[in-house]
């Protein structure tokens, strides 16, 4: 084994020859072989990594994946996955991120390195016993030492590199659903928005735009004249972000299709010819973007509608997910025709049914088909949780091609750590259940400690019927999830913000409108945690370390300065909430009303009407915000409007940049940095401009630990 220190406290332990999955950006330096500490290894016929868990360690990471913030007493599996129903047994999701940390008796990080299968036992057979395993001999395992939970988890975030940044209108609020099927419905949905005078940023365009789900092609029925549309749509304060499928449609003269055979960019069978598969568009090729140049062809494609006005995009079906192939089918018939007039027992008749529902993301499929890495071969299920992740790096390598300097919005359903450097995800085809709520709020801040801090779920939920209450509920949490999308599935209620009683839309409207007069904060806050490689969202552990904060999953921390308690369950009108310390509430009914309550530390019951958020603003800490408009680019931030909870001294960075372009990574972003201090019974407010040169005046709600308001406005 060779081992390298990776930085202060981060150490790489190298098994055989692993395959190159670019999840880690620092190299570091070879030193003295040591064994991994903390983790005994079994090396047998697979690869046992484990570890005696003490009575009150807490396990924590995973990303994407269902349970809880703690993951301890679960079994998991990193196999990126296209399951539609997300219930609690489920071991894999679409993501694979096989970082996780065990907090207790000892503290310390672990990665592994390792694109196949791994699965994680932690505590679910044995109790005390946490452990790993990977079918394969060839991989690199990270050991990340730390103090703390946030130390372990910054470390992780440096050494996988920066996060994505998308353009500032993607904080907006965004709509899709799958069945927008023409540019009239699409230009319906729009001036819906614009009738209801509700804030949105973008509609999304499901696979019902293209040519017979062909990717880079747009219906020439459905969307005649798709150029002039998108610049339409824009005028009208929206933007367009069509959907992108990994499968290349098989089918003669079309360009894609023919440049991917010529060029041999598509994975191929063990025969050497491009490997079948069927998704939406029937039988497709799967381009293989674990080969550079074929990344690269694909990547520039995107122009295709980028040359059509498009700024946005979100990669779909790249686990990939397979419908079918030819194998199965006809494994499957010949299942059926044995079956023929047999009297079917209890065994025989499931095995009949299994053999359909098993055709779908068949464990034989995924080992039937290559790739080819720089002139070698290899078998995708070893690098599964690969793919996903290259595709969307494809479309962010296109971009940088496109216009290089501006940034798109991408995010993918499949991903890999690493691939937050590349775009977003979302969480996938979620329900409308109120459990989904909960889990998104769970998901949150695992995600943030594998490094994807652009991420959200389809608000509402994608598959079943959404009432109001349930739309309305999941809304207001997901105004704090930088990726703020409404989506739900073909033929399931509509669930857009208009979409029902006019009392239930004048509360998603004021919803909406807080997101969009947080947006200072919330973008603030966002590209804080880019730059310092810090999480947006985290449990409160993470800054409380009390008997209580160490166990709560269903109250969140927001940035540096907020936590937030939301209602996820039906008919419910308050619940509990914890409070470490005193904090200022603020049940925000509409973001122009200040009522502000100071709370003392202790458990709470908290009545939270359906037309209230309540936001926690910590003590000795501000939060700022603007004015709502119907889209971020008509947010205007002449006047300012900080609600700080002051003891003594609170102190905060509020970051702008253009909003549009990487200009930011060369210096050209601005800080006013805001300083008050409480002297006697009065504040000194000291405000420290870097740059920003659109705000003129800051109005300050300055709350002490007795309630007591202070009003002060201060020209900047
Ligand atoms: O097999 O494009 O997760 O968001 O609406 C379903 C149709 C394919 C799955 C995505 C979902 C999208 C849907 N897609």
């Amino acid at each position: 084994m060779r081992v390298y220190e990776i930085m202060d406290g981060v150490k790489k332990y190298r098994f055989g020859s692993p395959i190159s999955t670019d999840a880690i950006v620092l190299e570091g330096y070879e030193i003295d072989n040591e064994k991994p500490r903390y983790l005994t290894i079994e090396n047998n016929k697979d690869l046992k990594l484990k570890y005696k868990m003490a009575v009150k360690d807490q396990v924590f990471g995973l990303g994407e994946n269902q349970k809880g913030i703690n993951k301890r007493g679960g079994v998991f599996e990193a196999y990126c996955s296209d399951d539609a129903v997300h219930t609690p047994d489920k071991k894999s999701l679409y993501g694979a991120h096989n970082f996780l940390i065990i907090h207790g008796a000892q503290k310390f990080g672990v990665f592994i390195d390792y694109p196949g299968r791994v699965k994680f036992d932690i505590g679910f057979t044995h109790r005390d016993e946490l452990e790993i395993i990977i079918d394969d001999k060839n991989l690199d395992l990270y050991i990340i030492d730390g103090d703390s939970l946030r130390e372990i988890v910054n470390k992780f975030l440096k050494i996988i590199g920066k996060s994505y940044v998308p353009p500032k209108w993607a904080f907006g609020f965004q709509q899709c659903r799958w069945s927008y099927v023409d540019a009239e419905e699409v230009e319906g949905v729009a001036d819906s928005f614009i009738k209801y005078d509700i804030p949105c940023d973008s509609i999304y365009l499901d696979i019902d735009y293209m040519e017979d789900f062909k990717d880079f092609t747009v219906s020439k029925e459905r969307f005649p004249d798709f150029k002039n549309f998108v610049k339409g749509i824009k005028n009208k304060g929206f933007r367009l972000i069509p959907i992108i499928d990994a499968g290349v449609k098989i089918e003669e003269d079309y360009d894609i299709y023919e440049e991917g055979i010529e060029n041999e960019y598509f994975c191929v069978g063990k025969d050497g010819s491009p490997f079948v598969a069927a998704v939406w568009p029937g039988k497709v090729h799967f381009p293989d973007f674990l080969n550079k140049d074929a990344r690269k062809w694909f990547g520039y494609k995107y122009k295709v509608l980028t040359d059509c006005g498009i700024e946005g995009f979100w990669n779909d079906m790249n686990e990939p997910a397979i419908f079918y192939t030819e194998r199965g089918i006809s494994e499957a018939i010949g299942f059926v025709e044995k079956s023929k007039n047999k009297n079917l027992n209890i065994y025989s008749f499931f095995q009949l049914t299994d053999c359909f529902e098993g055709l779908s993301n068949n464990d034989k499929d995924y080992k039937s088909f290559y790739h080819n890495m720089n002139g070698k071969l290899v078998n995708h299920d070893r690098i599964h949780n690969l793919y996903g992740y290259n595709m969307t790096r494809a479309a962010a390598e296109g971009f940088k091609e496109i216009d290089s300097n501006k940034r798109f919005l991408i995010f993918s359903r499949a991903s890999y750590v690493g691939m937050h450097r590349y775009g977003g995800i979302w969480t996938g085809d979620n329900h409308s259940w109120w459990e989904h709520i909960l889990l998104n709020m769970k998901m949150m801040p695992s995600l943030n400690m594998c490094g994807f801090l652009y991420s959200g779920a389809d608000t509402g939920g994608f598959s079943g019927d959404a009432n109001a209450q349930l739309v309305i509920r999941w809304t207001q949490f997901s105004l704090f999830t930088p990726l703020f999308r409404n989506h739900s599935a073909m033929g399931t209620r509509k669930q857009e913000p208009y979409a029902f009683d006019i009392e239930s839309v004048d509360i998603l409207r004021e919803t909406i409108r807080l997101r969009y007069a947080l947006l200072p904060y919330i973008y603030s806050e966002y590209m804080k945690a880019v730059r310092e490689q810090d999480v947006y969202f985290a449990p409160l552990l993470f800054e409380y370390e009390d008997k209580y904060s160490k166990h709560v999953e269903n109250q969140l921390l927001v940035g540096g300065s907020l936590m937030i308690a939301p209602i996820y369950e039906e008919n419910a009108l308050a619940r509990h909430v914890w409070l470490p310390e005193e904090m200022l509430l603020w049940k925000v009914v509409s973001y122009d009303e200040r009522v502000l309550e100071v709370m003392d530390r202790g458990h709470h019951f908290i009545d939270i009407d359906i037309n209230e958020i309540p936001l926690f603003i910590r003590k000795n800490k501000m939060i700022i915000l603007g004015n709502h408009a119907n889209n971020v680019e008509k947010l205007e931030t002449l006047e300012m409007n900080i609600v700080a909870f002051v003891d003594n001294r609170a102190t905060y960075t509020y970051y702008d940049d253009d909003g549009m372009t990487y200009d930011f990574k060369q210096g050209a972003y601005s800080e006013i940095i805001i300083d008050i201090e409480k002297i006697d019974e009065d504040y000194k407010i000291n405000i420290h401009n870097n740059g920003n040169k659109h705000v003129k005046k800051m109005n300050f709600d300055i709350v002490d630990m007795s309630g007591n308001i202070t009003k002060k406005s201060v020209k900047i």
